[in-house]
Formats: structure tokens, sequence, C-alpha cells
């Protein structure tokens, strides 16, 4: 990248005669400009917490927030409304087409059973679970669901994009942000 000096630029203006100041200045104003222009664009923050639409469900799983963060592990934390038995899935794409590469689903209100399995098309195609480290809680207190994922789980995807659903026993999901669709892509930070 052009690094520009403008102590040496002006004195070449002086000593030479032929950059007048306004020119000189309009030259400074342009380069700087271009020098902005050519710094690369930062890569999206590893970290990104959104706001999903509260009361689009009737029920206490409704999403209200969706904190991904994905740095040595791919962690993904919700807020409902107020947590209770259902189910939740977290949908991981990794590349665009054919939806998520993973998805993780997880009991929530009893036990803390869950799995992370392939996909394809929005639908599963492993055999069975994977076998990777990941971890995964809820909290009545604060009525967050969290899941922790490895990037073995993931093969070790750098970027990628989570949709969430939550639903209770017996009633429809919430979907965040919406049905099958995903937040913006996280880059691996
Ligand atoms: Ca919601």
């Amino acid at each position: 990248m052009y690094v520009f000096q403008p102590s040496r630029s002006g004195r070449r203006s002086r000593s030479g005669g032929y950059l007048r100041r306004p020119a000189l200045k309009l030259l400074v104003t342009a380069m700087f400009a271009a020098s902005i222009a050519l710094v690369p664009t930062a890569a999206p923050a590893d970290t990104r917490a959104f706001d999903d639409r509260q009361g689009d469900v009737r029920h206490g799983m409704d999403i209200h927030k969706v904190r991904i963060h994905n740095e040595q592990r791919l962690v993904i934390t919700t807020r409902h409304r107020r947590v209770q038995p259902g189910q939740i899935a977290f949908y991981i794409d990794t590349r665009p087409a054919t939806g998520p590469e993973y998805a993780f689903f997880a009991g929530v209100g009893f036990g803390t059973d869950w799995a992370i399995v392939r996909m394809r098309n929005w639908r599963v195609v492993s055999d069975g679970p994977r076998h990777c480290p990941s971890d995964y809680s809820f909290s009545r207190r604060t009525d967050t669901v969290r899941a922790s994922i490895s990037r073995a789980c993931l093969d070790g995807a750098d970027r990628v994009r989570v949709s969430v659903k939550a639903n209770d026993q017996d009633r429809g999901p919430d979907w965040a942000p919406g049905y099958r669709r995903f937040f913006p892509w996280i880059a691996h930070g």
C-alpha cells in the first residue's frame, strides 16, 4: 500500500514551486481518501448478538436474544422468555447452498441430552451423533440455553452462520431469525 508522507511532499512543493498550496491540499485529500479505500474491510467480529422478536410465539421458549461466539469453540447462547420443557435446535451453516451442514439438537427442561449430526438440504444425513467435544446447559435462573461446539465437530470450518429453532413440548416453534433463515456469517476470531 502506498504510504503518504506529507512533510516530504510539502517540502518538494515549496522548493520546486510547481505545486501551490491549494493544489497540495487537494492532493493530500485525494491521497488520504485513496489510502482509506485501500484498507481491507475488517472481518466480521467473532462475537455477535442479535435480538429476536418477542412475543412471536405464545410459549416460554420464545427466543429473545441469540449470541454467537466463534473463537476456539463455537458457543451459541440463547435467551428465552422463560425456559420450560421443550427442545432446541441450532443449525450451523458453513457453506452457502444446500442448507446447514450440521445441527445441534437438545432437550430443554428435563435432562440435558444433546447430539450433533450432519445435515444436508435440512435433513439429517448422519447415521448417528458425531463424536467430538461439545457441551450443553440451560438455566432456569437466567432463562438461557448454551451450546459449546468444538471446531472438530465442524470439521475445522472457519466462518459459520446460525439458525435457531426452539419449541415447547406441544406448541409451534420459534425460529430465529426466521424459518430456515440464518443470522449473518461470523468469522472465526
Ligand atoms: Ca422470538
